[in-house]
């Protein structure tokens, strides 16, 4: 057996989890977890990079010995170094509003079909294309000479060895999904220089060792290496789907719903750009075929607003309220922004002439409802877009804690679902690290072993498709 850190970057938490892999177990415990708030400041909403980071030293030093640590995190933000490789500024968050009205200048130089051919990724107003184009004119872009994204910038402070990785840098939309590196057109093109990247790497790929000062901080003994994971904690958490065949689709549900299919080859049709999938890339050649859908924040902004109540309690009165009274078209960028949750789902459903929820059990009622709803259609349309079969669906990540969420996932699906693991994107993490360390394995193989040994939650349908399909035609003729 040995042992992993994977330090995972979520939106709303960053965690240091710690696996032990054998040929026939995996084990994975939480050696530490740390909050992750978004800090407005005057010139904009930025993450505190710092304090992660600072969250990622307690949290190895609580790791103890191990045999390589892995990083991912959340995709699309970068920090900027000047050219003595200081950080310039906190890194500014995907929901900043920057970029509004970015992309339409963006598609005035390459419209938007033929970003679309070229790259295969989804629009979304913080697609690094936009937030580059956003950030150009700025003082400090003026004095960059590097680009990192957070995983590889979290690495770059543990090794001090710069690199890109793939999996991460195919949400820049600056990828092509078919050659597997950076779209050179599009770049030149765009007036964006891909020499402010660091070399692209891949999952597998050796990152360094720790730096002697985090060894000395951590209380670890060196060397430590570093390994390249699925840095886009999406790509390793799909990794870790425990699918045992091949006709699966996954809903990785935390801040975000990440809805869709793994395929071998990217889909760049029109049909698919209308439809707003994305086409990211995965582990050993994959691609993510999947839509964002804007998940649980629906819940964690409420939440906020109401002045954090406890989940347990919310939940099992939403469970008691009747079902698709109201829903929300939880995809709708409208809801990107922090702030003023309840009122703006209140907005929607007066817009699109449903029930107003009343009490907090409603509003969350209606929130699971719409995000399962959401999931419905999501995998609806990757089947039909991709041509592809499926018979069941995977959830995974920490959503799968939330077995109403859950459950009417499968009804609205009306396929079974398999819910588990809840800390997916960690569990991705540690195998690939395991792999480049010795366990053999194709992807197949990881996954059965994940479905072999981690507790799987299984939720049936309830017949009621019916009732989905007349939920979905009063927010679609909105
Ligand atoms: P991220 O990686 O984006 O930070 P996670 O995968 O950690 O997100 O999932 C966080 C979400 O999981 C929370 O917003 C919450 O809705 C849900 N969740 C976590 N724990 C529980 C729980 N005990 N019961 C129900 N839902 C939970
Ligand atoms: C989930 C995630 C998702 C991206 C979003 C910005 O954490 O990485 O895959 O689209 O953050």
């Amino acid at each position: 057996m040995r042992t992993y850190a994977a330090v995972d970057l979520g939106a709303s938490s960053g965690r240091v989890m710690v696996g032990r892999v054998g040929p026939d177990s995996v084990e994975l415990r939480e050696a530490h977890r740390f909050p992750n708030r978004p800090v407005r400041v005057p010139e904009g909403l930025r993450w505190d990079v710092l304090a992660l980071y600072g969250g990622v030293l307690d949290g190895l030093r609580a790791a103890g010995p191990v045999d390589s640590v892995g990083v991912d995190g959340w995709a699309v933000d970068y920090g900027l170094l000047d050219a003595d490789g200081a950080l310039l500024g906190n890194p500014v968050h995907y929901r900043d509003a920057r970029t509004e009205g970015v992309a339409e200048k963006v598609w005035a130089s390459v419209p938007a079909a033929e970003l679309y051919a070229a790259t295969g990724v989804q629009y979304a107003p913080f697609n690094t294309l936009y937030q580059l184009t956003a950030a150009r004119s700025t003082a400090q872009f003026a004095r960059a000479a590097r680009v990192l994204l957070i995983p590889d910038l979290l690495t770059y402070w543990l090794t001090g060895e710069l690199g890109t990785e793939l999996t991460n840098a195919s949400t820049t939309q600056l990828v092509d999904p078919r050659t597997r590196t950076w779209s050179r057109e599009v770049a030149e093109r765009l007036g964006i220089d891909l020499g402010l990247f660091a070399p692209l790497r891949r999952p597998g790929d050796p990152a360094g060792t720790l730096r002697p000062e985090v060894l000395a901080e951590t209380g670890l003994a060196g060397p430590v290496p570093v390994t390249a994971v699925g840095s886009h904690d999406t790509a390793s958490a799909v990794a870790a789907v425990p699918a045992t065949g091949e006709r699966f689709a996954y809903v990785c549900t935390g801040t975000w719903s990440l809805v869709g299919l793994e395929l071998s080859a990217p889909v760049l049709t029109e049909e698919s750009r209308a439809a707003n999938f994305t086409n990211e890339l995965g582990l050993d050649g994959t691609v993510r075929y999947l839509r964002n859908i804007m998940g649980l924040w629906l819940l964690q902004e409420c939440v906020r607003a109401w002045g954090g109540p406890d989940l347990g309690p919310l939940l099992a009165e939403a469970a008691g309220v009747p079902a698709l009274r109201s829903v929300v078209d939880a995809g709708d960028e409208a809801f990107l922004a922090p702030g003023r949750m309840p009122e703006r789902i209140a907005e929607a459903c007066r817009a699109s002439g449903q029930p107003v929820p009343a009490t907090r059990a409603e509003v969350t009622r209606c929130v699971l409802d719409s995000l399962a709803l959401a999931h419905r259609r999501a995998v609806l349309d990757a089947r039909w877009l991709a041509d592809r079969p499926v018979d069941v669906v995977h959830l995974v990540g920490g959503g799968t804690r939330n077995t109403l969420l859950c459950q009417l996932t499968a009804d609205a699906c009306g396929l079974p679902v398999v819910a588990g693991p809840a800390e997916a994107a960690a569990l991705g993490n540690v195998l690939v690290q395991a792999r480049a360390h010795g366990l053999g394995g194709d992807l197949p193989a990881l996954r059965r072993l994940l479905s072999r040994t981690r507790p799987l939650t299984r939720y049936t349908p309830r017949g009621d498709a019916g009732r989905w399909r007349e939920a979905e035609a009063r927010i679609a003729v909105r």
